[in-house]
């Protein structure tokens, strides 16, 4: 029967094979209902005693909640069906069973904690709801391969199991490595930079990250999805900051054009962002910070509490959730960042912040040599840790920068997510390393 199985979604007239869950089962006595779910959406069995073989009957007396089963049978229309449509089954096949106690209600109204949906993700990820956030967060991805392939730029994969920290050393995760010192990657920099400076001029990549984050937040995980893209002859981080304000309309329209049923389903309200994005340095941020009455440290790094202030005040002062903060102090970044010229205090580097969040990190790189080396000093990094690194811009390395963006916290914030990890299929924190 399987193999002239259709969606519920394609349920017309005549004689149809569906196959799913037994979502759930009402018992009239002679006339029984199920609700079959599959990944597009539901459809009712009726079974009247009248109207179908008495097997049928014994077969749903012995159906539970979530049971596999295949069901060939005739459409007819009928109005008060989910759907308008209901099927009257002539053969029912159970595939498998599921337990009859269920960790987690499937279709309750009641949200249930967070931890014990995760605890049981496989079943909380049968959710209508939950498949939405999944479904766009796949056309986001394919947006972001769209968006860089029609852009130029070249998709690399990059190893996870590295010998240096490129962000800062304390958030790397060690790892045993036979007998050698290794940790698992931060975050692609050093590598998409080599791939630039290799000639690659355009480079972008979609891979996991990994960061020992302690604490908890609803932003921070261990392991994250980063979008990370470096280009090649760029006159400083304004050019990269385009091509981040660009990505992200070209995302929005996409998820616009392609995911109505599912924004619908969430109750999301979205709209494209108007360009250019808002840039406002550091500065600047400083001071309407100080104006509202919080200040910060000059040279200090924007808190979670300080980040999120910013952006109710950009929001209330220019209508927008999106803005770049840029310019941020030398103090606050890697070694890599290109400084600027007549003020080394201050960097070509920028964060987008979204609704209160920064979900990018970007900004020009560092490519003369000689001074890598003395910032790579001033920050406290061996350069032998990272020969490999250095030696590569001795031979020619072009001006250059780039941005990593945090694909769980951008899914999070687009679809008004409370958490990042409901944004991610199987997230890993302090605590969680199953499922
Ligand atoms: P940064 O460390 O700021 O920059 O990271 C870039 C973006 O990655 C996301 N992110 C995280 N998301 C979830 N959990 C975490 N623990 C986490 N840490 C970071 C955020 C952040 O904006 N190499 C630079 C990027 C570059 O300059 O190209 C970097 O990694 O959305």
């Amino acid at each position: 029967m399987l193999e002239e199985r259709i969606s519920t979604s394609n349920i017309k007239s005549g004689s149809v094979v569906v196959a799913g869950w037994v979502r759930e089962i009402r018992d009239f006595g002679k006339l029984k209902f199920i609700i079959l779910a599959d990944r597009e959406g539901e459809v009712q069995i009726t079974a009247k005693a009248n109207e179908v073989e008495s097997e049928i009957l014994e077969i749903i007396d012995k159906l539970g909640k979530e049971d596999v089963i295949v069901v060939k049978g005739n459409v007819r229309e009928n109005e008060k069906a989910p759907g308008g449509k209901e099927i009257v089954p002539e053969k029912i096949e159970i595939l498998n069973t599921s337990e009859r106690v269920l960790p987690l209600e499937i279709r309750s109204k009641a949200k249930a904690e967070l931890s014990t949906r995760l605890d049981n993700r496989f079943l909380d990820l049968r959710k209508k709801e939950v498949l939405a956030i999944f479904k766009i967060r796949s056309q986001v991805a394919n947006a972001i391969r769209e968006f860089f392939h029609e852009n130029g730029f070249i998709e690399i994969h990059t190893p996870k199991i590295v010998a240096s920290a490129t962000e800062s050393g304390a958030n790397v995760f060690p790892i045993l490595y036979f007998e050698k010192e290794a940790f698992l990657a931060q975050s692609p920099q050093f590598y998409k930079q080599a791939c630039v400076v290799g000639g690659f001029e355009k480079v972008f990549e979609i891979a996991p990250a990994f960061r020992a984050e302690k604490h908890h937040t609803i932003r921070h995980l261990t392991e994250y999805t980063s979008v990370d893209a470096e280009i090649g002859f760029i006159k400083s981080h304004e050019d990269v900051m385009k091509v981040v304000e660009n990505l992200i309309k070209y995302i929005f329209e996409k998820v616009l054009e392609r995911c109505k049923k599912e924004l619908n389903m969430l109750n999301v309200e979205l709209s494209v962002p108007k360009l250019p994005i808002k840039r406002i340095t550091m500065r600047e941020a400083y001071k309407l910070l100080e104006k509202e009455g919080y200040s910060v440290e000059y040279g200090d790094e924007l808190n979670t509490e300080a980040e999120k202030l910013f952006g109710k005040i950009v929001k209330e002062k220019f209508g927008t959730d999106f803005v770049f903060l840029t310019e941020f102090p030398w103090k606050v970044r890697p070694f890599y960042t290109y400084r600027k010229e007549n003020e080394p205090e201050w960097t070509k580097s920028f964060d987008l912040i979204y609704k209160g969040i920064e979900i990018v990190t970007g900004g020009q790189r560092e490519h003369r040599y000689e001074i890598l080396l003395s910032q790579c000093k001033e920050k406290g990094v061996t350069p032998e840790k990272i020969e490999f690194y250095l030696k590569m811009f001795k031979y020619g390395a072009p001006p250059h920068g780039g941005f990593g963006l945090g694909l769980d916290r951008l899914i999070m914030l687009m679809l008004n997510l409370s958490n990042v990890r409901e944004a991610t299929l199987f997230p890993r924190d302090p605590e969680r390393l199953e499922p």
